[in-house]
């Protein structure tokens, strides 16, 4: 009797997305739309104007970093209308910093439970690690993980993009080693081009 107490008690405190089946079961899958070996790098800026998932670059050129998730439940069926806030990126060593819902789905699920990432990030900082897809809070876990890497204007990643971040990227544009971090024109090299997007991230905050 008193293992059937405990039970029904623990039953009451899962939280509804154990009951929809989502998360533990990962009969779920994330896709990105360029499907080569290669990482593709985003500049994110914390108002929303960096690049959007379809125009990511590679070293040589631009590529399509579009994330499609395919959500299913543990019976392996589509759900349908999951809410897109409770789905979001991030990365795996928690250098892409964003903004509240910065990083969401830009829809709900659609019907046969599938949404995307195509808009630009609400985000800052820098990260090569792995993008992961949060569902409910927990990682996807059917896949390692998306070759996706970030960097931004807000360098220092405290979501503004100000003249506490300029002394950071003057020190990669000068430096001998390079840094990623302000590679913001993806190519390889932190030049003019980068400048270019560093002054045109000024005054960025969060909305
Ligand atoms: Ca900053
Ligand atoms: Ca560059």
């Amino acid at each position: 009797m008193k293992f059937l107490i405990t039970l029904s008690m623990i039953l009451v405190l899962l939280p509804a997305s154990v009951w929809a089946g989502i998360g533990p079961c990962d009969f779920s899958t994330a896709e990105r739309a360029y499907t080569g070996a290669e990482t593709l790098v985003m500049m994110v800026v914390p108002d929303g104007s960096g690049s959007s998932f379809s125009n990511a670059r590679m070293m040589h050129g631009e590529a399509d970093a579009t994330v499609t998730l395919t959500l299913l439940d543990c019976n392996g069926v589509a759900v349908a209308n999951f809410p897109a806030e409770d789905l979001w990126l991030e990365c795996a060593d928690g250098g892409l910093v964003f903004c509240v819902g910065g990083s969401i789905a830009d829809a709900n699920s659609d019907p046969n439970g599938i949404t995307h990432w195509a808009s630009p990030l609400l985000a800052g900082g820098s990260s090569q690690a792995l993008t992961v897809v949060m569902i409910n809070g927990a990682p996807l876990s059917s896949g390692p993980g998306l070759a996706i890497a970030y960097n931004s204007p807000d360098i220092n990643g405290d979501r503004i993009v100000n003249l506490t971040d300029v002394p950071l990227f003057a020190a990669d544009f000068y430096g001998s080693v390079y840094e990623f971090r302000s590679d913001f024109h993806y190519d390889g090299s932190v030049n003019l081009s980068d400048v270019v997007q560093m002054a045109q991230g000024l005054g960025s905050s969060c909305p």
